[in-house]
């Protein structure tokens, strides 16, 4: 099954949480009246399209009955379409990741424990190999000797030399060892594991500032992206999350995993709408074949026309 395909039908459950839920509601009403704006805006923030993001998209169908663009209830889903297409592809020319002019580019990965942020790694180590790319991890995440080894074993599923110490060492540290090795070897992507412990904020921002000081100390411009990863299917909570972390590290971009099968994809409205943050990657399953750039048109497209 191709990319496209397998995000089509990962997006099945969102799709009828939202795209099919706005359809059957729009059949039981011959006109427009405020019972099914009502209802309209329900669905909306039911799909985890978020508060705000629902706020702005009803103002705008108000505003298209006032200009007679929405002349009735069967044109209400072609408008919102277009309004959710024009949100994830605000920007889109950010999406791009930032790589170095020269030395190592340095991906800094983000995120609760859980979230997705190793198997990403994994997903990304193959992917730039797939380009021809010589890559490097780092497992900076010390916090449990489980987490060093699941990276290891990706380094050898993907041919990439794993940069570690032992467990409960100084994840700056490790960092610092890794950008030596990756700059001693002219490797061209190197991709740090984090732990994103959060029981303190203070801890999880002193521990970042240390590692972001060290490698930009080491290779001027580095981390060229810090990746946020974040679990689609953990919905309204991902914003919450993603509004924590920017308050301890400087986010470049976001890596939204788990979107096959979950309910929640409507979050990606919500990332690019009320975050401002643009969504870099998406990850459809736990294979190495299973994360790609983020393309909002596909992405439009696969959660209306499925
Ligand atoms: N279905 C699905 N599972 C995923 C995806 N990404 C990660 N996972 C799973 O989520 C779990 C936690 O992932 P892990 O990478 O260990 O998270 P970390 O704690 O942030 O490093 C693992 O079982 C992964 O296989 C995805 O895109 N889809
Ligand atoms: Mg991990």
């Amino acid at each position: 099954m191709g990319f496209f395909d397998k995000l089509k039908k990962g997006l099945n459950k969102t799709r009828e949480n939202l795209t099919n839920k706005i359809e059957k509601l729009v059949l039981g009403y011959a006109d427009i009246d405020d019972d099914l704006l009502d209802e309209l805006e329900e669905t909306l923030i039911m799909a985890d399209v978020g508060v705000k993001t629902t706020d702005k998209l009803m103002a705008a169908v108000r505003k298209g009955i006032k200009k007679k663009e929405i002349n009735g209830p069967e044109d209400l889903k072609p408008f919102l379409q277009k309004e959710i297409a024009a949100i994830l592809t605000a920007g889109e020319e950010n999406d791009t990741t930032r790589t170095a002019k020269e030395g190592p580019t340095v991906l800094l990965t983000i995120g609760v424990n859980g979230a997705g942020k190793t198997t990403t790694i994994g997903k990304l180590s193959a992917y730039y190999k797939g380009q021809g790319k010589s890559v490097m991890l780092a497992a900076a995440d010390t916090f449990r000797a489980a987490a060093i080894d699941q990276l290891e074993v990706w380094g050898e599923r993907t041919g990439a030399r794993v940069i570690k110490h032992e467990e409960g060492s100084d994840p700056a540290a490790v960092a610092y060892d890794a950008v030596q090795a990756a700059k001693a070897r002219g490797i061209d992507v190197l991709i740090i594991d984090t732990a994103g412990r959060l029981q303190t904020k203070s801890n999880l921002m002193q521990e970042l500032e240390k590692i972001n000081r060290v490698i930009g100390r080491e290779i001027p411009g580095a981390p060229h992206e810090t990746l946020l990863v974040l679990d689609a299917t953990t919905g309204q909570n991902a914003i919450s999350q993603a509004q924590l972390f920017t308050k301890a590290a400087p986010i470049s971009g976001v890596v939204l995993t788990k979107l096959d099968g979950t309910a929640k994809g409507g979050v990606v409205i919500g990332i690019k709408a009320e975050l401002s943050m643009p969504v870099k990657w998406i990850g459809v399953g736990e294979g190495v074949e299973d994360l790609r750039p983020f393309v909002a048109e596909d992405f439009a497209k696969a959660l209306f026309e499925g």
